[in-house]
């Protein structure tokens, strides 16, 4: 793989088309969906684990090598000579509209940020799912309720095929794909059917992740999420971890962080406790390492999952989860970088 990656950098380096029809169609060969590059993202996913930050940066590398070296040599083809152009160079510039990045764009990005800086590594997958990969092999029982109408969209008759309830099903894939250590991140959409309102949506975002290892530890988990919590809200922000339940981990938690509006004194948004529930964690289930064949004699692991509206709420102060839906540009340009 390395060596592809190195001999495509050879190439876009020694680009000389004659002209800007030359030059579109090395454009496309190389960076349109099909193109040498972009073929190489889809290789990734078999790259050994231990290799994939390295083969990772380069071939991202390698993509905005060529975008560069194309838009230079566009530059130069397209032989504009302002020579002749009566310029006046003391005239302001134009306004450039720069747009801005959605919230939850903003906040995803930062998630990876923190969690990339100790190892993980993002995967994603397919938003239509089978029952096995969102449920069977995360030890949802056969009668479980969040199996049931209410909660999942089905596409098949036979309840077979469905939208994603979690983004839990992408890291089964990638434990049946690779083998341990695995320290894995998976942002995503979901969709739960739920009715829309000011706190519920029937599409929400959510970053899951899962580490597999041995000797992996609910103090390892602890430790991790800690240093989440302080790096996304602050070096004052102390966590707490309440015992609760979900079928894919046992023991399961809830883990809160102290209110970073009130500094834990209590006020309406932490509901004059103190703290604020962020997400769910815990030790992943031995069922569910046995169902990817994992053996959970020699592996442990922990895995967490948090919604990012939830989190954009939190710290923007946002108090209606269908504003991250509409499309407001008076709500969006709050987020512009000036
Ligand atoms: C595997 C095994 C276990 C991921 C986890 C949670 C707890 C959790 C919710 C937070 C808010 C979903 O968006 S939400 O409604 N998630 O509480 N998620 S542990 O556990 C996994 C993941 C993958 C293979």
């Amino acid at each position: 793989m390395i060596e592809k990656i190195n001999k495509l950098l050879e190439e876009v380096e020694s680009f000389a088309p004659a002209d800007i029809k030359e030059l579109e169609s090395l454009r496309i060969e190389y960076l349109s969906k099909k193109g040498k590059i972009s073929v190489l993202f889809n290789d990734f996913r078999n790259v050994p684990p231990e290799q994939k930050k390295e083969v990772g940066e380069k071939i991202n590398k390698l993509k905005q090598k060529a975008a560069e070296k194309i838009n230079i040599l566009k530059e130069q083809l397209s032989g504009s000579s302002d020579e002749n152009i009566d310029i006046d160079l003391s005239r302001p510039g134009a306004k450039f509209d720069m747009g801005s990045r959605h919230p939850l764009s903003i906040i995803r990005n930062e998630i990876i940020e923190i969690f990339n800086r100790i190892g993980f590594i993002v995967t994603e997958d397919r938003e239509i799912e089978d029952d096995a990969h969102n449920f069977g092999k995360l030890n949802f029982p056969e009668n479980h309720p969040a199996r049931d109408m209410q909660d999942t969209f089905f596409i098949t008759p036979d309840m077979n095929i469905l939208l994603r309830t979690h983004t839990s099903s992408v890291q089964i894939r990638e434990m049946e794909a690779s083998k341990p250590p695995i320290r894995s991140l998976s942002p995503g959409r979901v969709y739960r059917n739920e009715a829309i309102c000011a706190r519920a949506h029937c599409l929400f975002h959510q970053v899951e992740g899962l580490y597999v290892d041995t000797g992996v530890s609910f103090a390892d988990m602890k430790q991790t999420l800690m240093f989440f919590a302080k790096e996304m809200f602050g070096e004052k922000t102390e966590i707490r971890l309440r015992p609760s339940f979900f079928p894919f981990t046992e023991p399961s938690a809830e883990m809160d962080v102290s209110c970073t509006l009130c500094g834990c004194k209590g006020c309406a948004v932490c509901k004059h406790t103190g703290w604020l529930e962020i997400m769910g964690c815990g030790m992943v289930d031995p069922n569910v390492l046995k169902a990817v064949n994992i053996d959970p004699k020699k592996y442990s692991g922990y895995a967490f999952g948090m919604g990012i509206e939830r989190i954009a709420m939190l710290k923007y102060g946002i108090k209606d989860l269908r504003m991250f839906f509409e499309n407001d540009v008076r709500f969006l340009n709050q987020f512009a970088k000036i």
